[in-house]
């Protein structure tokens, strides 16, 4: 598989873990704080100017920003777009930094929301949207002129060319990101679905239904490992393979050619295939078992995690591009070759941990999590219903 750097993505979250150390050692009194601060993975700060040690960037609570955002933003007024400019600075500062997850991101929006009357909710929306109008500003190049003019020459502009993971969430929590939506619209009204899938699906069907051969399911092209394991378990297993397996159709990279997924219903997030038609003929994109899933992204990363027993563990961050998945970074904890040390890091999506970097179980964790925080949840349809 062709290999390409997209560094972007890491050198953010490592922006972000620095920043969270920052502001945990800031915290602590004289007397405890670490004389030998954690080394950062080379890779991950080459070309990335580093946070001012004296500006921790999580420091704002979520619903401190969330009320200033009420007060210090004026959707429609004179300037009103300067000012915008300055909470989007502290709204990335933010981004950058939290440790929040996405469930706890989505109850602080709507616990702050659910406090607005009808009124002042009408207006704090234009008010958010002014946000995110800028907020999406601040990640295009050659905006130093309106950070400067807007007083924020000192901001951490450029923090990112690409979405940042908890600024999403909020905008998503907010109701703002109508892509996230789009699995919820599948449970109520199925679309059109592919003739390329439709067959697919339609073998789908009669292979569990019927219980073909494995090599049968091999050549036409399913997932026969994972079916055949589903079938298996009927022997002591109340639910069918039918009820337990389904899939959904969504666009995982946004160019208005829906993918086909297929999971177990009862764990939504994971991905047992991505199947893409894409050019004109059905193509696997990614086809697993359970110890080797997939886990799509509402920024459209597909992950794969893989484990290799007990204490060998990969996690692969792809970009896909509708018809390819294109790995640019992994995280690794391999407690077999490396037990005192074991997480590694690296911009390849390869298994070799010998051209990884070494990281701390903080940062790696880190790096998971920010992903993990943006992993969707379809609402499979049972293969049951094709019948
Ligand atoms: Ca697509
Ligand atoms: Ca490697």
């Amino acid at each position: 598989m062709k290999k390409a750097i997209l560094p972007v993505l890491i050198l953010v979250l490592a922006l972000s873990l620095c920043a969270c150390a920052s502001s945990v050692q800031d915290n602590l009194p004289d007397n405890q704080i670490s004389t030998s601060p954690t080394p950062v993975p080379t890779v991950f700060v080459e070309n990335v100017p580093m946070p001012t040690p004296d500006l921790p960037l999580d420091e704002v609570p979520l619903e401190t920003l969330m009320a200033d955002f009420a007060t210090k933003i004026q959707a429609g007024s004179a300037g009103s777009s300067l000012k915008a400019v300055g909470q989007a600075v502290r709204f990335m500062d933010w981004a950058i930094g939290t440790y929040m997850s996405e469930e706890e991101i989505f109850a602080a929006v709507d616990f702050f929301l659910s406090q607005l009357d009808e009124a002042a909710l009408a207006e704090y929306m234009m008010q958010l949207e002014l946000l995110d109008y800028t907020y999406q500003l601040l990640l295009t190049p050659g905006q130093e002129e309106l950070l400067a003019t807007a007083g924020c020459a000192e901001s951490n502009y450029p923090w990112s060319d690409k979405p940042l993971r908890a600024a999403e969430c909020f905008m998503n929590a907010a109701g703002l990101r109508a892509t996230y939506q789009l699995p919820l619209e599948y449970t109520e009204a199925q679309p059109a679905i592919n003739e390329l899938y439709s067959d697919y699906l339609s073998d789908c069907y009669h292979a569990l239904n019927e219980r073909w051969e494995f090599d049968y399911m091999m050549e036409q092209g399913l997932n026969a490992t994972i079916f055949q394991d589903f079938l298996s378990r009927e022997a002591y297993s109340p639910i069918s393979a039918l009820d337990e397996l389904g899939y959904c159709l969504y666009d995982v990279n946004g160019d208005d050619i829906d993918e086909l997924i297929i999971g177990k219903i009862s764990l939504p997030n994971e991905v047992f295939n991505i199947l893409s038609c894409t050019s004109g003929t059905l193509t696997t994109v990614f086809e697993g078992w359970e110890r080797n899933l997939a886990f799509i992204c509402s920024d459209g990363t597909v992950v794969t995690r893989g484990s290799g027993g007990a204490a060998v563990t990969y996690y692969t961050y792809y970009k896909f591009d509708g018809s390819a998945l294109t790995p640019f970074g992994s995280v690794i904890h391999d407690g077999n070759a490396s037990p005192n040390a074991p997480w590694f890091v690296s911009q390849d999506g390869d298994m070799d941990i010998t051209n990884d970097i070494p990281a701390t179980q903080e940062q790696a964790q880190g790096i998971i999590a920010q992903y993990e925080a943006l992993y969707i949840s379809f609402p499979l349809t049972p293969f049951s219903a094709l019948a």
